[in-house]
């Protein structure tokens, strides 16, 4: 037994090549300094668990009413017990205690129970696969020359990443607040231009736009089963669960979802009862962390559906150790201006690097498998809440 001793997210300064939009889309960006938060369980025995997060769910006021009551004094293997003592207190929070909160904190539980244990995540979860393809996910579309603004640059860019060993490419496409998003036109546009570049082998997904009508939804399916795309990603406003059962019954692609919608597992069980999907989907943080999400993919195999992982980072790549039914790893958001492969200084390697295959073979270190230079950490440590 050791017990949860305590709790900190470090606030610490590095550098960022990207920036989010207002409309929370990724774009690349000049250098420029940046603020990142890790937070941290250590355990009565100097195990510590880590995990970078977004702060703003895990502010003081949200550590000291929500998370430390949960964890403090608490084996910290226990983490069906933690994570649904936890996730009950949302509902009395109003709002101030978030999935994403609940998704931080179980990952670095995780990340605690892999380093005590001397094991990775993935196999802790039971070791369903060592390895996972990546799909090259795609920034969505902007104005940038040379970047991501018309058809022939995502033509251009889905060569270079085939030639970097992907054999799969999802397309974010152009969203708001990009001038002339969003447009069914536009998509299809860009979708055939990439089929064209880069042949008949290669699988490719969009995400679309999230607030497309039904007929626009319709429309741009239909285009995209004629390209014989893999799937076709929120469309809509996935909180109309019967907006997607209408559109899946009427295309023969694989409608996928959903991503964002909230109620964790719950509403995944809803789309999978009510044939809103072909493929159910799920996410560390969409769904509240490894734990929730594992319900929900084995949730999905009890349908017979395959349920793909959500994101990049390394909870959503050791989640995939539990899953027998999902087919692929996000590698990105990736962009022609950035190098994704360059890391930023806290880290000393990539947790998910392709090999010449296009896949990604899981870390074998302890835990999540993220290589943090703690050193550079505490040293640009600011702040301690
Ligand atoms: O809007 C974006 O930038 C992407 O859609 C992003 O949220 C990404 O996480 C996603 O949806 N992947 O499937
Ligand atoms: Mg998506």
């Amino acid at each position: 037994m050791a017990a949860v001793a305590s709790v900190e997210v470090s606030f610490f300064t590095t550098l960022a090549r990207t920036a989010v939009d207002p409309h929370g889309h990724r774009h690349p960006a000049e250098p420029h300094e940046v603020r990142e938060a890790l937070l941290t369980v250590t355990d009565t025995d100097g195990a510590a668990g880590r995990v970078l997060v977004q702060p703003d769910h895990l502010r003081p006021h949200v550590l000291d009413k929500y998370v430390r009551p949960a964890l403090l004094g608490q084996e910290a293997l226990e983490r069906e017990r933690l994570w649904t003592s936890l996730a009950r207190r949302q509902r009395g929070a109003g709002g101030g205690l978030t999935d994403r909160a609940l998704c931080f904190v179980d990952l670095a539980l995780w990340d605690l129970a892999g380093q005590r244990l001397g094991q990775p995540v993935w196999r802790l979860l039971g070791g369903a696969r060592r390895e996972a393809p990546a799909y090259a996910s795609t920034m969505c579309g902007d104005g940038i020359p040379g970047g991501l603004a018309t058809p022939a640059d995502y033509a251009a860019f889905a060569v270079r990443l085939v030639e970097q060993g992907y054999r799969a490419i999802k397309l974010h496409t152009w969203m708001p607040p990009v001038a002339g998003a969003p447009s069914v036109a536009l998509d299809v546009a860009a979708c055939t231009a990439v089929r064209e570049a880069v042949g008949p082998d290669v699988e490719l997904m969009l995400d679309a736009n999230h607030w497309y009508s039904r007929t626009e939804a319709l429309r741009l399916g239909r285009a995209l089963q004629e390209l014989g795309f893999y799937w076709l990603e929120e469309p809509m406003e996935e909180a109309s669960v019967s907006s997607y059962r209408w559109l899946a019954e009427q295309l023969e692609i694989p409608v996928i979802g959903p991503e964002t919608s909230w109620g964790k597992n719950f509403t995944r069980a809803e789309w999978a009862a009510s044939g809103a999907c072909d493929i159910l989907r799920t996410g560390t943080t969409d769904v509240g962390g490894i734990t929730p999400a594992v319900r929900t993919l084995h949730l999905a195999e009890a349908f017979n559906l395959d349920c793909e992982v959500h994101g990049n980072g390394s909870g959503n790549l050791a989640l995939l150790g539990a899953a027998t039914n999902a087919r692929w790893y996000e590698r990105g958001l990736l962009h022609p201006l950035v190098d994704f492969d360059l890391l930023p200084p806290h880290l000393n390697s990539a947790v998910d690097a392709i090999d010449e295959r296009g896949v990604v073979v899981f870390p074998e270190r302890p835990g999540l498998g993220d290589d943090f230079d703690l050193d550079y950490i505490k040293s640009h440590t600011v702040e301690v809440s």
